[in-house]
């Protein structure tokens, strides 16, 4: 570790987030996509092997910004409120910040807009996800941007909004418009503004990638066209060898069982070829924006004393939809997902995907880099951790205060504890229990154990919904030795504790 700074100064914060991004994905995480500037933040700063998100889009972003359950805070599946509680950009205002967003923002209507939240400035998608080269209309001369049909007309047109407008549709002029470079475009134009005075800057920056719609440039799809005729099987099996190489995974653990046809029996594999080269082309593409913001820092001379944290909102999912059969992934025009057996890839060495709160949908990876404090190493921490643990940090490397009530309103009291110790080298005295609820869904780790139930009702939109499953996670982090019938005192201590904590939730979101 580098010598303490008696007084540490308050960094500059740049929170990056993946949207639908698997566990494996990135090059510094035993991925084959190319991701040199990530994997540069993970040489001079820390991996975690055991973080958590949400499982899905909308109550990451609300843990993320909240540092409290959604469920405590108001509530909304795939759309959280936000209610009875102050986000990050609230209280590093109050701490003299410049707060600053870009990006995807995907709350439910009573959360409000990001400015009204406490962001100075925002730039971005207001809902879920948008086609990356034109989320309005149908331009002069163009064909026609492919569009998720299974929402109704009114909802195909996806709202944006630039401070306090709202702006739909939100129809690009300029025909190089693709929303992972216009993200940080903006990002970079704030920071050429708000930058370079004696305030410290906080920017969030919630890419879209690799979520939905497949969409990419060309020039980056050719990158890795080719690269998956290989096929799923041998590329997971790969992808496993290099994680317990590097660390990241136990060989113990072992491998979780393929979900997906043998390769060898598939057939149009060229198209398959493409559908995950146009996923890892959005990575990429990604990755090379963030290269953008990390030189940008650089050349403000602000890299030592910038913390930049990077992580996934959820895993990478198996829905299975293809809107535009006629035109390949890729194009503007095209609407696909990247579905079930490449997302069992993404995911590796883990079972399950977004929505699901077995390992493959809520782990992600996190890494962190600030020079001027973390130690550069490369290093892995194995130590827990939670996204609703990100308020706890920033508020403690900011020196700010967690208030009692907001506007004369009594909020949820912080529930995440911060990470600074584990940046530092040290060990945290971690949560004595996590909890999780998706849709049905349910999880709870309480030291070693691990209690889950499959929950299958906003994945497929069934009722279907497993039993108790149990988890010895120091042995069997990849859920493949169900305990269950051995232990039914465990079954029955974290049902109770995972009871207690959603009566729990209930009352806070009720404001009592
Ligand atoms: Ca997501």
């Amino acid at each position: 570790m580098k010598e303490q700074k008696t007084e540490m100064e308050r960094p500059n914060i740049v929170l990056i987030m993946a949207d639908d991004m698997g566990f494996s994905d990135l090059g510094c995480y035993g991925g084959e996509i190319r991701t040199p500037n990530l994997d540069s933040l993970a040489e001079g700063g820390l991996r975690f092997t055991n973080f958590y998100n949400n499982a899905l889009c909308s109550p990451t972003r609300a843990s993320l910004l909240t540092g409290v359950y959604p469920q405590q805070g108001g509530g909304g599946s795939n759309s959280t409120k936000m209610q009875n509680c102050v986000t990050l950009a609230d209280v590093l205002k109050t701490a003299g910040y410049h707060t600053l967003m870009s990006g995807k923002w995907h709350h439910h209507q009573d959360a409000g807009l990001p400015v009204e939240r406490g962001f100075d400035r925002f730039y971005g998608l207001i809902s879920g996800c948008c086609n990356y080269f034109n989320p309005g209309k149908q331009r002069p001369g163009e064909n026609k941007p492919g569009k998720k049909m299974s929402f109704p007309e009114e909802k195909r047109m996806r709202p944006w909004a630039i401070d306090d407008k709202v702006i739909k549709p939100f129809t690009p002029k300029d025909k190089n418009f693709y929303t992972t470079d216009a993200f940080t475009d903006q990002a970079l134009e704030y920071l050429d503004r708000y930058g370079s005075d004696d305030k410290p800057f906080f920017l969030y920056l919630p890419y879209t990638a690799p979520h939905y719609p497949l969409q990419a440039w060309p020039e980056d799809i050719e990158k890795y066209r080719g690269e998956y005729m290989g096929g799923w099987d041998e590329l997971r099996q790969r992808r496993y060898e290099r994680m317990v190489e590097m660390g990241i995974v136990e060989k113990q653990w072992g491998l979780s069982p393929s979900d997906s046809p043998p390769w060898d029996e598939v057939d149009n594999k060229e198209a398959w070829d493409l559908q995950m080269a146009v996923y890892a082309a959005m990575i990429d593409r990604m990755d090379q924006n963030i290269g953008r913001v990390i030189e940008k820092v650089e050349s403000m001379g602000q890299r030592d004393n910038t913390l930049f944290l990077f992580l996934s909102d959820n895993g990478s999912t198996a829905e299975d939809f293809h809107f535009t059969p006629d035109v390949s992934p890729g194009p503007m025009e095209s609407y696909h997902t990247v579905d079930q057996p490449w997302a069992n890839m993404s995911n590796t060495p883990f079972r399950l995907y977004k929505f699901f709160n077995h390992e493959g949908g809520i782990s992600t990876p996190l890494i962190a880099s600030w020079p001027g404090c973390i130690d550069e190493d490369g290093a892995l921490t194995h130590q827990d951790g939670h996204i609703i643990d990100i308020m706890a940090t920033l508020l403690d490397v900011a020196g700010a205060e967690y208030p009692d009530s907001i506007s004369g309103q009594r909020i949820v009291p912080l529930e995440g504890k911060s990470l600074l110790p584990v940046l530092q080298g040290e060990r945290r005295e971690g949560h004595k229990a996590l909890y999780w609820k998706t849709g049905n869904s349910r999880a709870v780790i309480k030291g070693g154990w691990k209690l889950v139930q499959f929950g299958d009702e906003i994945a497929s939109v069934s009722e279907e919904q497993g039993p108790w499953e149990l988890y010895y996670r120091p042995n069997d982090r990849c859920e493949l030795n169900d305990l269950a019938a051995d232990r039914p005192d465990k079954v029955e201590e974290l049902s109770r504790d995972w009871d207690i904590w959603n009566c729990r939730c209930s009352e806070e979101r009720k404001g009592r």
